[in-house]
């Protein structure tokens, strides 16, 4: 697939920051010739053609975006990416939150969460991202800096592929409905990397968050399940024992082989997934230091059908 971007001058689709407002004068202006190749028929896409730079050209942001919304996970070989780099291209699609509420952030980079396994860095629990905010973040930008050479893939589950997947009956049932979303069911999963406890603690005594079980996406209008193991407590409404099995269900279903992309990392990949619409889980399984800068950025309030 060839360049996707419209004539230049377009007004910028919401969330998009002004490409010109913020160009530091060492980023040099970059204009690209995307390729999109899907990985599968579902989920996932890599991109060629493009060097990653926070003065990516308007058309290039574009491309990258619609591509983000077509294929939910885009992959990008070969990028050399400062953390302040990383943080002004994402700023090219969003608004970066703060690096993370209880992970610690890059020295000096507030935005970019340091993923370390040497610090205990994990993601081996099926989730999106912080779920139990009231905004969870529309999506990421990872950037492998140290990477094994065998082993500590990512996984990403198609959660609008997991909604097609359920039976009309199902669908209608679950779109009415609403899950409670709880920091303190990832408690002790959060406390590995915070010593002393002190923002587990804080983040696990946070009020919990209600969602739309059934997520309307804000830019496509696509239905898709917005519950995941990490931190869906359970289904509102329903009997403890109904909810854990209803969930069971969708987790099966979300992670049949037919609905999920494996990427295997080299050095200087990127991956950018579209969190409102995907889960992922990254494998323990490797050995060797395996380094990881990654930056979210603000999402909104998950909207359910109807509303
Ligand atoms: O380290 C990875 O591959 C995934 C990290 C992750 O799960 C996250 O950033 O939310």
């Amino acid at each position: 697939m060839g360049h996707m971007g419209g004539p230049r001058g377009e007004p910028c689709p919401r969330n998009l920051f002004e490409v010109g407002e913020r160009r530091p004068e060492s980023y040099p202006r970059v204009m690209a010739d995307l390729e999109v190749t899907p990985l599968t028929t579902v989920l996932g896409a890599e991109v060629s053609g493009v060097s990653l730079s926070p003065e990516l050209d308007a058309d290039s942001v574009k491309a990258l975006r619609q591509a983000l919304l077509r294929h939910k996970v885009l992959f990008v070989r070969d990028q050399s990416l400062s953390p302040s780099a990383l943080t002004d291209l994402a700023r090219l699609f969003g608004e970066p939150t703060e690096a993370h509420p209880v992970e610690p952030s890059v020295e000096g980079h507030p935005e970019v969460l340091a993923l370390d396994s040497d610090e205990g860095a994990r993601a081996d629990i099926w989730h999106s991202d912080l779920t139990f905010q009231d905004r969870p973040p529309m999506g990421a930008l990872l950037h492998a800096k140290v990477v094994p050479a065998v082993g500590g893939d990512t996984i990403w589950a198609d959660m609008s592929a997991t909604y097609e997947a359920l039976s009309p009956t199902l669908r209608r049932f679950l779109d009415g409905l609403t899950a409670t979303h709880s920091p303190s069911k990832a408690g002790g999963y959060f406390s590995q990397r915070d010593p002393e406890g002190d923002k587990s603690s804080r983040t696990a005594a946070a009020e919990p968050t209600h969602h739309p079980v059934v997520r309307v996406h804000p830019e496509t209008g696509t239905r898709s399940v917005f519950v995941n193991p990490l931190f869906t407590d359970k289904i509102d409404g329903l009997r403890r024992g109904e909810s854990d099995a209803l969930l069971e269900v969708i987790q099966r279903l979300a992670i049949a082989p037919e609905r999920l992309v494996r990427w295997h990392w080299r050095e200087g990949d990127l991956a950018f997934w579209d969190n409102r619409c995907t889960m992922h889980y990254a494998l323990l399984e490797f050995s060797g230091p395996r380094r990881m800068n990654r930056v979210a950025l603000h999402g909104e309030s998950p909207v359910g059908v109807g509303a």
